[in-house]
C-alpha cells in the first residue's frame, strides 16, 4: 500500500507545527506556502522544550498545480473559504480536507464548495507560536479531536485520518461527533479570546479577581445562546462551562491566545466566527447577548476585527 502524502496549506504556527510532527513520524507531506515564501530554500524550524529543531519538510508554493489527495487546512478562519478556492483544482472527489479552524462558519463554506469531498473538522487546544517565518514554537501539550465533519466523510469513515490519530509526540483523538467539540471549544474560546486582546494579557492573567464577573456573563450568555439552539453540546449550562474556560486558563497560563496573537501581528482575528458566529445565533433566536456585543464593540472601536 502506498503511504499517504498529507499536504499542508498555511505556515503559521499551526501549520508549521503539524507539518514537523508528521515529517518526524515519517509521514510524507509537504508544506504548501504562498510564491514569496517558496523562494530560495526555505526551511522549517520547530522550538520545543529549550531546544530548536531543522526539519527537512518539502515546502512548496502552493499555486503550482499538483494533485492532492489529503489536505490538512491550517489556515485561519477568514482565509478558509478562498485558500480553498484557490487549491480546488489540485483536490478531486476523492480528496480527504482536515479543517483546523477555531470558531464555527468556516467548515460550512468548505462544506457547500467542496460537495462531493469527505470534510473532517478539528478542534485543538494545542498552543504554538510563530517566533519567525516558518518557525514555530509548541508551547504545552494539549489535545486535539478530528472527525467527519459532512455526511460523505462520515460515509468514507475515519481511516484517513489514522495518521493523524497515530502521531507520537501530538495527542490527537477521534471523535465521531466533531460539531459538538467543535462548539465545545468555541464557547470556551468565546470568553478568554476577546478578553485577552482588550486587556492584552497572557490567558493566565484573566484568573484574576477582577476578571471573573465578566468571565461569567460572558458563559451565561454562550450557555443560553447554545441552550436556546438546541446545539449538542455539554456547553449549555453558565458554571460548568465557567470551570471549563478556568481550567483552560490555568493549563495555558503562559499562553498568548491565537487571537492576541493575530493582533500582534497585524493579522485579523477568528474572533467573528467565534463570538461574531454566538451573536448572529442570538440575533436569530432573540437572545440577549449584551456582553458579547460589549467585548466586540469595544474591540471594533480600536480598531480590531
Ligand atoms: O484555543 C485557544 C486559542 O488561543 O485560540 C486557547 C485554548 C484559548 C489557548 O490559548
Amino acid at each position: 500500500m502506498t503511504a499517504i502524502h498529507w499536504h499542508i496549506l498555511g505556515a503559521g504556527a499551526m501549520g508549521c507545527l503539524w507539518a514537523a510532527q508528521l515529517h518526524r513520524n515519517h509521514k510524507p507531506c509537504t508544506l504548501l506556502v504562498r510564491p514569496a515564501a517558496a523562494a530560495g530554500t526555505p526551511v522549517l524550524r520547530l522550538t520545543e522544550q529549550g531546544q530548536t529543531w531543522q526539519l527537512p519538510v518539502p515546502i512548496e508554493d502552493s499555486s503550482r498545480p499538483r494533485r492532492i489527495t489529503h489536505l490538512l487546512l491550517a489556515v485561519k478562519a477568514h482565509q478558509t473559504l478562498a485558500a480553498v478556492q484557490m487549491i480546488k483544482s489540485q483536490l478531486n472527489s476523492d480528496s480527504c480536507l482536515v479543517l483546523l479552524q477555531n470558531g464555527m462558519g468556516s467548515q460550512q463554506q468548505v462544506t457547500e464548495l467542496c460537495q462531493n469531498m469527505a470534510i473532517y473538522g478539528a478542534a485543538s487546544t494545542q498552543g504554538a507560536r510563530l517566533i519567525a517565518p516558518l518557525h514555530t514554537q509548541r508551547a504545552g501539550h494539549g489535545l486535539t479531536w478530528t472527525g467527519p465533519f459532512n455526511q460523505v466523510a462520515q460515509q468514507r469513515g475515519t481511516s484517513a485520518l489514522d495518521d493523524l490519530t497515530r502521531l507520537e509526540g501530538m495527542e490527537v483523538r477521534l471523535q465521531e461527533d466533531i460539531h459538538s467539540r467543535l462548539l465545545d471549544k468555541l464557547a470556551i474560546n468565546a470568553a478568554i479570546n476577546a478578553m485577552t486582546v482588550l486587556h492584552d494579557c497572557s490567558n493566565g492573567a484573566l484568573l484574576q479577581a477582577r476578571h471573573r464577573d465578566q468571565l461569567r456573563s460572558l458563559c451565561q450568555e454562550t450557555a443560553n445562546i447554545l441552550a436556546a439552539a438546541q446545539q449538542q453540546t455539554p456547553q449549555t449550562q453558565a458554571e460548568p462551562l465557567l470551570d471549563s474556560v478556568l481550567a483552560v486558563l490555568a493549563d495555558t497560563r503562559d499562553n498568548l491566545s491565537s487571537s492576541l496573537q493575530d493582533v500582534r501581528r497585524g493579522s485579523p482575528t477568528e474572533l467573528r466566527w467565534i463570538n461574531g458566529w454566538l451573536l448572529e445565533q442570538a440575533a436569530r433566536l432573540g437572545q440577549p447577548a449584551p456582553t458579547h456585543r460589549a467585548l466586540l464593540d469595544a474591540l471594533a472601536a480600536a480598531g480590531i476585527q
